[in-house]
């Protein structure tokens, strides 16, 4: 299924008046107007393969109708978002969830569609069904050394998947970890990772990166080898240049100070990027801003304010993915959603008075600094997410578009009302 630019426009055209309206209204008080409006026109979001099905938790899953049955589907499922918001140009792909054996025509497909491959994720916290080894007791970790080759050689293997599609980074997060105390030597668990990690990272190209994720517990409970940003920053360090520190956002205890964590690595040229979800307890992968957006816009303040006194391009210097899928919503509409969560943060934090806000930080003005910060975030911007993807050649709308169109019962009607999709 594929959506025409003509069917856009005839919703958009609907909308018009509205927006028009609505649109004149907040841009009368943004003075850095066609700065922002660029800035969210470049900013994209990369859509995991996996999101694409409904996810499902360890009790049950609920299918939802007209799932996307392979790579190409789910390619074709991420091109009718991006046709829609002109902002999710990539899709990111797990292996083995995800196998691109006929890499040229799965590339040639995403082309068509205006989009490319973002990082490719390895997956060594499954055991494969023609694995020689069992990951049951960890695997860049493991006390067994042929376990560790093996999964060094899944991860090699990955990084060559990626080649071929054009990728320029690999994403690992291990589960490596303990259940009961005693179990494991923390010490000795770290240095086989790092050891582990750095044949991975010889084997990297040379304009590759490698994004190293943390968590602190899940699927272990007692101890998680790479279980915070220290853990992962100390290795990215001991590796080198091309590893850095990937955030997932539900990948913290709660209340972590993640905006914190988020500066410091910026200021250490670390952060590898963003693995974008919302949370109440753990690693809940809800859709972004769902629970806590003030949170979101905090980060993007983080960001924004870092970037700028490094110089960084915000749209390409880190990586910019999702990773959220949960069991009760529409796959695509809780993707639409999650993106234009994570473009509302952007453009509140693009608001901010960053001057005034160093004035009252250097004064110690408290209350003026966070009404400066309050003022940006209780913007409604959203006139200003529809301006920059009405000028990209998108929807005004995105949801309402989807619906509105019926791209949901089209892809029943293609695919199947019972149909399940690879992956998680
Ligand atoms: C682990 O919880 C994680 O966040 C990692 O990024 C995995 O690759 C992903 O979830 C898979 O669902
Ligand atoms: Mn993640
Ligand atoms: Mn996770």
């Amino acid at each position: 299924m594929q959506i025409e630019k003509y069917v856009i426009d005839e919703h958009n055209h609907q909308l018009a008046k509205k927006h028009q309206r609505n649109f004149e209204h907040v841009a009368a008080d943004v003075n850095n107007l066609d700065n922002v409006l660029t800035k969210l026109q470049a900013f994209n979001i990369a859509i995991p393969s996996w999101a694409l099905g409904t996810g499902g938790t360890r009790f049950g899953r609920f299918s939802g109708g007209g799932e996307p049955r392979s790579l190409e589907e789910k390619i074709e499922d991420v091109g009718v978002i991006h046709a829609l918001n002109r902002s999710s140009n990539s899709i990111s792909l797990h292996i083995p969830w995800d196998i691109p054996d006929n890499a040229n025509s799965i590339k040639q497909l995403a082309a068509h569609l205006g989009l490319h491959f973002d990082a490719v994720n390895s997956n060594t916290f499954q055991d494969q069904a023609d694995a020689a080894h069992s990951y049951k007791y960890g695997s860049l970790h493991h006390v067994d050394k042929a376990v560790r080759a093996q999964a060094i050689e899944h991860n090699i293997q990955v990084i060559n998947y990626g080649k071929e599609l054009g990728s320029k980074a690999l994403s690992v997060w291990l589960s490596d970890g303990s259940n009961f105390p005693g179990q494991l030597n923390f010490r000795e668990a770290f240095q086989r990772t790092q050891k582990s990690l750095q044949e991975i990272y010889n084997a990297l190209p040379n304009d590759w990166k490698i994004w190293i994720e943390y968590k602190p517990f899940e699927p272990n409970f007692y101890s998680t080898t790479i279980g915070d940003w220290g853990q992962s920053l100390l290795l990215a360090n001991k590796l080198g240049d091309k590893a850095a520190t990937l955030v997932d956002l539900g990948h913290h205890l709660p209340n972590t100070n993640i905006e914190q964590i988020v500066s410091l690595l910026l200021m250490e040229g670390k952060l590898a990027g963003f693995h974008f979800n919302d949370s109440k307890y753990g690693d809940d992968d809800l859709t972004v801003g769902s629970i806590n957006p003030y949170q979101l816009f905090l980060i993007f303040n983080e960001l924004v304010e870092g970037m700028d006194a490094r110089g960084m391009e915000h749209a390409t210097s880190i990586g910019w993915m999702i990773d959220a899928s949960h069991n009760v919503k529409d796959p695509i509409e809780d993707l639409l959603q999650s993106v234009q969560a994570i473009k509302i943060a952007y453009a509140q934090a693009l608001l901010i008075d960053t001057e005034a806000l160093k004035a009252a930080q250097q004064g110690n003005d408290v209350a003026l600094a966070q009404e400066i910060l309050q003022q940006a975030y209780r913007t409604d911007v959203r006139p200003l997410i529809a301006e920059a993807s009405l000028q990209a050649g998108g929807s005004l709308d995105p949801i309402s578009a989807y619906r509105k169109i019926d791209v949901r019962n089209n892809l029943i009607k293609e695919r199947g009302l019972k149909t399940v999709a690879t992956g998680l």
